[in-house]
């Protein structure tokens, strides 16, 4: 196949973007202007205004004023679906410009940037559905005097802070249950990755959603981010990023008691019984640490593979490693692109460097890729690990897998649950027995079953320790941003208290 048929340009120049607050997109100004260059290539493609402390504030007040006048709490949740229904019809219209700038800010490969834009379309369609769907609960067993409601009410201004791994999809993970429940926003994407954020903001307006309701403040972590964590006129942030940041949000948030929703790191066991079908094992294993160059929360980054079939197994995956395309982002062909930030791509050599150190036997990769430009890294295979080695204990958010063996059931899942996160999971066997019980007993929001990195808006989405707090997507993402209010009616005459 000719593949320069199908690999989109780049821009001649660097687009030019505002930040959105009140219904308007604000040109940058005065601002400095953050350059993005597109790690897949080296060239700038995008300018960013970072926004100040006095920006966010802006935004807080509009987003204030919009929920606390009921413009949008105040529409019937039908009204409300039919903004989200017209947003999904938005993207749907906008997904290849979408993917084209999700493209070239984060590195990810345009055939993967159009299947995460294209499932976002069902996130707001689901969550119109549950706009009309949220309800509360009664209670009609008081006795004759009394009747009990359970109401369930919009929380207030939600503050949304995403990263740089997928920076459309977080946050369609999040806005339309936030918007579901009848909240406002104000949104703080990652400075390396705002301009999809902000496209987002457009297509909401056009679909209709009042003034105020959105807002997209992009800036730095330090400036913006803080200054949302600390903002008294904030009810609830919801932060997906690092776990030492968001261990820092719990003091920030103290100063006005706002909820805090949290999807932090992970480090996720993929246990591998010899009694799998080891052939889709192996391309689910490669798949779950390929995926994204492995910049996934929930990316399968400790391969535990039963004893027996552990070393052809860690060949079998070798081998699908070396048939993964690592390349050009904007080559269609390609299934892996570039590591989206410097500091991320310095910090996965680091980790690759020290696993040597430690002793761990370098089975597969460990190298920069050098395509001539961009940032690239071989999808990289360790055996030979140990459980106090920084490779089997830390997050590398790179395309970077350990193996480690095991004997029993029993002693699987104490190696998948010896790690203080507890995002995902996943379990390859065909014993059914094996499969449950490995469910239940290992620690972890997210589990699948010979399969891995499945998901839509119709399950939910969180950490167990300390990997957050919280629920986002589904109908418990809607109901997290709501709060309960219980209502007793009193029913006829009041038994009196003075006689
Ligand atoms: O994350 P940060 P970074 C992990 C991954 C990666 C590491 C560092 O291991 O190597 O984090 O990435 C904003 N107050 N994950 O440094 O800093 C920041 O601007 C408020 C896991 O990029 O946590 C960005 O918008 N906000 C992960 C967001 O937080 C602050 C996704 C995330 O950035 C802030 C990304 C502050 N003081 C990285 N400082 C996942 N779980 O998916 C920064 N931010």
């Amino acid at each position: 196949m000719d593949q320069s048929a199908t690999r989109l340009s780049l821009p001649e120049s660097p687009r030019e973007f505002g930040y959105f607050v009140d219904g308007e997109m604000r040109p940058a100004g005065d601002r400095e202007l953050y350059e993005r260059a597109s790690p897949g290539h080296g060239v700038p493609v995008t300018r960013i205004p970072m926004c100040s402390a006095e920006d966010l504030d802006a935004a807080v007040k509009a987003a204030r004023q919009a929920f606390d006048d009921r413009r949008w709490s105040g529409l019937s949740g039908a009204d409300r679906a039919a903004v989200l229904l017209k947003t999904a019809e938005g993207i749907r219209a906008r997904a290849e410009e979408i993917a084209y700038w999700e493209t070239l800010e984060s590195g990810k490969p345009i055939s993967q940037a159009r299947a995460e834009v294209g499932g976002t379309v069902g996130m707001f369609e689901y969550a119109a559905g549950q706009a009309r769907s949220l309800h509360g609960d009664s209670f009609n067993n008081l006795g004759d005097g009394m009747m009990g409601l359970v109401t369930r009410e919009p929380i207030g201004v939600v503050g949304v802070i995403t990263p740089w791994n997928f920076p459309f999809l977080i946050l369609c993970e999040r806005v339309p249950y936030v918007l579901a429940a009848g909240c406002t926003i104000v949104a703080k994407p990652s400075e390396f990755t705002s301009a999809t954020s902000l496209i987002l903001a457009e297509i909401l307006q056009e679909a209709g959603l009042p003034d105020g309701v959105m807002n997209v403040v992009p800036g730095t972590g330090p400036v913006v981010g803080q200054a949302m964590a600390e903002h008294a006129q904030i009810d609830m942030l919801s932060f997906t990023g690092s776990t030492r940041t968001g261990r820092g949000l719990l003091t920030a948030a103290g100063s006005n008691f706002k909820k805090l929703g949290l999807e932090l790191g992970g480090k996720n066991p993929q246990i591998v019984f010899a009694d799998a079908d080891l052939e889709d094992a192996a391309d689910g294993v490669a798949f779950g640490i390929g995926f994204n160059t492995g910049q996934c929360c929930v990316s399968g980054s400790r391969l535990i593979v039963e004893r027996s079939v552990a070393d052809s197994f860690a060949e079998m995956v070798a081998e699908k490693f070396k048939k993964i395309r690592v390349g050009d982002p904007l080559d269609e062909a390609m299934q892996v692109g570039a590591i989206t930030t410097d500091a991320q791509n310095s910090t996965i050599m680091g980790y690759i460097a020290q696993g040597q150190a430690d002793g761990a036997a370098l089975l597969y990769g460990g190298e920069q890729l050098d395509f001539g430009r961009g940032q690239y890294i071989a999808p990289t295979l360790f055996g030979g690990v140990t459980s106090d080695m920084s490779i089997a204990r830390e997050e590398i958010f790179g395309p970077v897998l350990t193996v480690m063996p095991f004997d029993t059931v029993d002693e699987a899942i104490a190696i998948a649950n010896d790690t203080d996160y507890g995002l995902a999971a996943s379990v390859w066997t065909k014993n059914i027995d094996t499969a449950l019980m490995v469910t239940r007993r290992v620690q972890a929001g997210r589990f699948w079953v010979n399969t891995t990195l499945a998901g839509g808006p119709e399950l939910p989405i969180g950490g167990f320790k300390q990997s957050g707090w919280g629920r986002e997507a589904g109908k418990y993402g809607v109901e997290e941003y709501t709060q309960i209010k219980s209502v007793h009616i009193e029913i006829g005459k009041r038994s009196p208290w003075i006689e």
